[in-house]
């Protein structure tokens, strides 16, 4: 790949250092995964252990710089334009069920703007990775976004909200959304994990992803990775976007327009 930065580097470093213990927390919870109680606790604890890795390992390196974090929530840096973004692990419920759709992802902000971006699955061993202006990569080969310029040909990913996440009234724009989408498309999936999910659309696997009630944790690392390997985002309405807004779109330039009108148009 292109020389990789120095902060890219550290994002890497911490997260290979993290996910040592990760694998072990994994490996626990499939084992719990036939206890009455369940793994949830074990989760939370494995979540937490994660986030503070990564925060211990990239304060190592840049002692200035802030961070927003999904467990811990912000701490300011004496650098107050520099900031990492993590989820510790983002498709927390895969990993509770022993589901190895999971992955660490970590953005670095500067000024406002998301200049980098790693989200890996420690279990598959893929590391996405992009820097501003430098492309996006899978394990250091070049990635882009898939060509596909007919929504007929084009399989899109989506979160569904579940219990406790969306009103009732969001609930049924979304049932609204899928209805629309699965008659025009070749397919829809749901796999768990918005961080993946936008590798995935990086990579061409996926020709769009859809989802709101995101947090910006969820979707800083993988906004970076869609636009260096071409692809548009937005919110669904598909205007900029808004990290913290929670809704986002995006797909290939082809089907970027297509995929908003189809979904747009369903919500009226
Ligand atoms: C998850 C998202 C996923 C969404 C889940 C959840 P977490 O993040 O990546 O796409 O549908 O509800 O928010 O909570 O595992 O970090």
């Amino acid at each position: 790949m292109a020389l990789r930065s120095p902060n890219l580097n550290v994002m890497i470093r911490a997260a290979r250092e993290a996910s040592i213990k990760l694998k072990r927390d994994y490996g626990e919870v499939d084992q719990l995964q036939v206890s009455k109680k369940g793994p949830a606790d074990y989760v939370t604890a494995a979540d937490i252990r994660t986030e503070k890795i990564l925060r211990g390992e990239l304060t190592k390196a840049r002692p200035d710089y802030g961070f927003l974090m999904e467990e811990a929530g912000v701490v300011e840096g004496t650098d107050p334009d520099r900031r990492w973004i993590i989820d510790p692990i983002d498709g927390t419920t895969n990993f509770v069920h022993g589901i190895a759709h999971f992955a660490m992802s970590i953005a670095l902000q500067e000024h406002g703007r998301i200049t980098a971006g790693i989200v890996f699955n420690p279990i598959s061993e893929e590391l996405f990775c992009a820097e501003l202006g430098q492309g996006a990569y899978l394990n250091d080969r070049r990635i882009r976004v898939s060509s596909r310029g007919a929504m007929d040909n084009a399989v899109f990913a989506t979160g569904i909200p579940f219990m406790g996440r969306g009103s009732e009234g969001e609930h049924q724009t979304f049932l609204k959304e899928i209805g629309a989408v699965m008659a025009v498309s070749s397919g829809i999936r749901r796999f768990g994990s918005a961080a993946l999910d936008l590798a995935f659309v990086a990579a061409g696997r996926y020709d769009g992803f859809w989802e709101t009630g995101l947090q910006p944790w969820d979707i800083a690392a993988g906004v970076i990775l869609v636009r260096e390997a071409g692809g548009l985002v937005t919110d669904i309405q598909g205007r900029d976007l808004r990290l913290e807004a929670g809704s986002i779109l995006t797909a290939n330039r082809n089907l970027h327009q297509p995929l908003g009108q189809t979904l747009r148009q369903a919500r009226k």
